[in-house]
C-alpha cells in the first residue's frame, strides 16, 4: 500500500514536470548574435551596465511545445527608462516578432494600460520547443529598467521574473553604435573644458557631470572602449 502511494507520487511528479515546461529569455545586442553579459554569471536576469542608447533584442524560448500565453512588459515607472518594440513585416504588425516554432497563428500584440506597457504573446497548440518570440529593447534614460516576464500559467498580475538593466551615460558620443576613435576625437576636443552644464554636458563628454572634462571622465570613457550599443 505504501509502495503504491510512492508510485502514484512519482507518476504525478513526472506528469507535472512534462506538462510544465520552462519558458525562458535570452538577451542579445540587437541585430547580432552577441549575448549581453550578466553582471554576475551566477545571478540570472541581472545584466552588466549598458549605455543609454543601447539596442537589445529579447528572445523568448521554451523547452516544450503546445499552447502558451504570457508577455513582456514594462511595469509602472519602468517605461521612463526603456522602450519595448515588436518587429513589423509584410504589412503585419509584429509579424516578424514571431518564430515558426511558436506555431501557425501565434500572436504578438501591443498592449498598455496605466500600469503595464508591452506585448502580449501566445503560441498555438502546434507550437514546438525552441525560440518563439523576439522583442526589441532600447535603453532611453539613465537609471534602472526592469522588463517583467509574464507567464499566464503562473500569474496574470505578477511577472515570474524581471530582466534588469542598469543604464549609464553613453560613451558613444556620435551615436554610430560603437565607442571608438571618432568618440575619442570628440572627447579630446573638449579636453580640460570647464563650464559644462546640462542637459548637454559638453556633448556628453563630461561623463561625471561635474562641469569639467578631465582625467576622471577619460577613465569613465576608457572603461567602455570598443563597446557596442547594438
Ligand atoms: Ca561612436
Ligand atoms: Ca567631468
Amino acid at each position: 500500500m505504501k509502495a503504491m502511494g510512492l508510485l502514484e507520487s512519482v507518476i504525478i511528479i513526472i506528469v507535472a514536470s512534462a506538462a510544465c515546461g520552462e519558458v525562458s529569455t535570452r538577451v542579445y545586442l540587437r541585430d547580432s548574435n552577441i549575448p549581453l553579459k550578466l553582471a554576475d554569471p551566477c545571478i540570472p536576469h541581472i545584466y552588466q551596465d549598458i549605455m543609454v542608447g543601447t539596442r537589445l533584442s529579447i528572445i523568448v524560448s521554451s523547452d516544450t511545445g503546445g499552447y502558451w500565453s504570457g508577455g513582456l512588459f514594462l511595469v509602472d515607472m519602468n517605461h521612463n527608462y526603456g522602450d519595448l518594440s515588436c518587429r513589423d513585416c509584410n504589412g503585419i504588425e509584429c509579424g516578424c516578432s514571431l518564430f515558426p516554432a511558436a506555431g501557425e497563428g501565434a500572436g504578438v500584440l501591443s498592449w498598455e494600460n496605466d500600469y503595464l506597457n508591452g506585448y502580449i504573446m501566445n503560441t498555438t497548440n502546434d507550437a514546438i520547443a525552441g525560440d518563439w518570440f523576439i522583442i526589441d529593447y532600447l535603453a532611453t534614460n539613465i537609471g534602472d529598467c526592469n522588463v517583467g516576464v509574464f507567464d499566464d500559467n503562473v500569474s496574470l498580475e505578477l511577472p515570474v521574473y524581471e530582466i534588469s538593466f542598469h543604464q549609464i551615460r553613453t560613451r558613444d558620443f556620435n551615436g554610430d553604435g560603437v565607442v571608438n576613435f571618432a568618440d575619442l576625437a570628440l572627447f579630446a576636443s573638449y579636453w580640460q573644458q570647464t563650464g559644462c552644464n546640462g542637459p548637454g554636458w559638453c556633448e556628453g563628454t563630461d561623463l561625471d557631470i561635474n562641469g569639467k572634462v578631465d582625467a576622471n571622465d577619460l577613465m569613465l570613457f576608457c572603461d567602455y572602449w570598443l563597446e557596442r550599443t547594438k
